[in-house]
């Protein structure tokens, strides 16, 4: 794929970010979510790609832009045929109360390449480079801490984990807490806090716990780029859940979705830009004279370069965004 496609993923997280940035705070995240979508489909639109929607918003019926199988880009002759994989915003409800952790994602890989997770939960556990290789989602927690710990050359007292803050976790607190490490609860956005683990300065070491499938496949290739490891287990919660497993011949939910099974092969891109403020990326910021500022990190797999993007935005020339 194309390398220059890194920079035009970012301009398409960058354009949902700016959108849906006016809605920090103002308890709304439909509203918030809507300009998000709005903003990505339109940048889609001017990409020389023939790309088609495997992690979208939902199904024809219930989204209007951005749905699973919605062909994206200008698709012309020559156009490379990728699948996408997107959330215009994975945190609508921090959005919304204008807490931390909303960030913009965009991951994309040739066409076939990105598993199509049902809308449904995924147990996960993710590291950075350190300690791929060296996690089992099968093994007790206390196991993997004490493999993630040796790993980075730590005592679990040092390790820090990081759980999305839910009632269903309270079990999995519990153990971690026995085994010794230290917990960082968030309140929203598992995709932003796995992309976490594979940055030092960052200081979470693991993220375990239960989030949406579809967001597992997004930060699967957000860790592939950045040589981090995730595994994932579909987690159906009624007959119908585990009936749309089989259907995608996932027939044992307890089979093990690595990297490999969520995305495949070596040619992947990924890119995000913060919306409210993350501890990875600053959201969007506004400054004098009509300027927005926005933080971006845009990785692609086969070089494994990591850039950081901080873009300055002159809203007057870009009347889309402006108030
Ligand atoms: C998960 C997580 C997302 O919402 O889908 C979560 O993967 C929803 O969890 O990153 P609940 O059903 O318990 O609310 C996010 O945190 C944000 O979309
Ligand atoms: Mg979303
Ligand atoms: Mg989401």
């Amino acid at each position: 794929m194309d390398r220059n496609l890194a920079l035009n993923i970012v301009r398409v997280t960058e354009a949902a970010a700016l959108s849906c940035s006016r809605y920090l705070g103002r308890g709304d995240k439909n509203a918030a979510d809507q300009a998000a979508v709005d903003g990505m489909r339109k940048m889609f639109d001017t990409l020389n790609i023939d790309g088609v929607v495997v992690i979208g918003e939902g199904e024809m019926d219930e989204a209007p832009m951005l749905y699973i199988g919605e062909q994206l880009g200008r698709c012309i002759n020559n156009s490379l045929k990728v699948d996408v994989a997107v959330d215009p915003v994975d945190g609508t409800t921090a959005v919304a109360k204008g807490l931390p952790n909303a960030i913009s994602v965009v991951a994309m890989a040739p066409r076939g390449c990105l598993l199509h997770a049902p809308d449904m939960y995924m147990d996960k556990i993710a590291v950075g480079p350190q300690a791929a290789g060296k996690i089992n989602i099968d093994a007790p927690v206390e196991e993997n801490l004490k493999a993630v710990a040796q790993a980075l050359n730590k005592d679990i007292s040092d390790l820090t984990v990081t759980i999305i803050d839910r009632p269903r976790h309270a079990e999995l607190i519990e153990k971690v807490r026995k085994a010794g490490a230290r917990i960082k609860l968030f309140t929203d956005g598992d995709v932003a806090a796995a992309i976490a683990t594979c940055f030092e300065h960052v200081g979470v070491d693991i993220l375990l716990g239960i989030g949406g499938a579809p967001e597992g496949v997004i930060a699967a290739a957000a860790l592939k780029c950045m040589g981090g490891e995730f595994q994932g287990k579909l987690y159906p919660m009624n007959d119908e859940e585990r009936r749309r497993c089989m259907d995608m011949g996932i027939g044992d939910i307890n089979k093990i979705l690595t990297m490999d099974d969520l995305v495949k092969g070596n040619e992947v891109f990924f890119a995000a830009t913060g919306i409210s403020d993350g501890e990875l990326l600053k959201g969007v910021v506004y400054h004098q004279n009509n300027v927005a500022k926005t933080h971006s990190m845009v990785a692609r797999m086969e070089t494994g370069t990591i850039r950081f993007v901080e873009a300055i935005h002159k809203l007057d020339k870009k009347p889309e965004y402006a108030k």
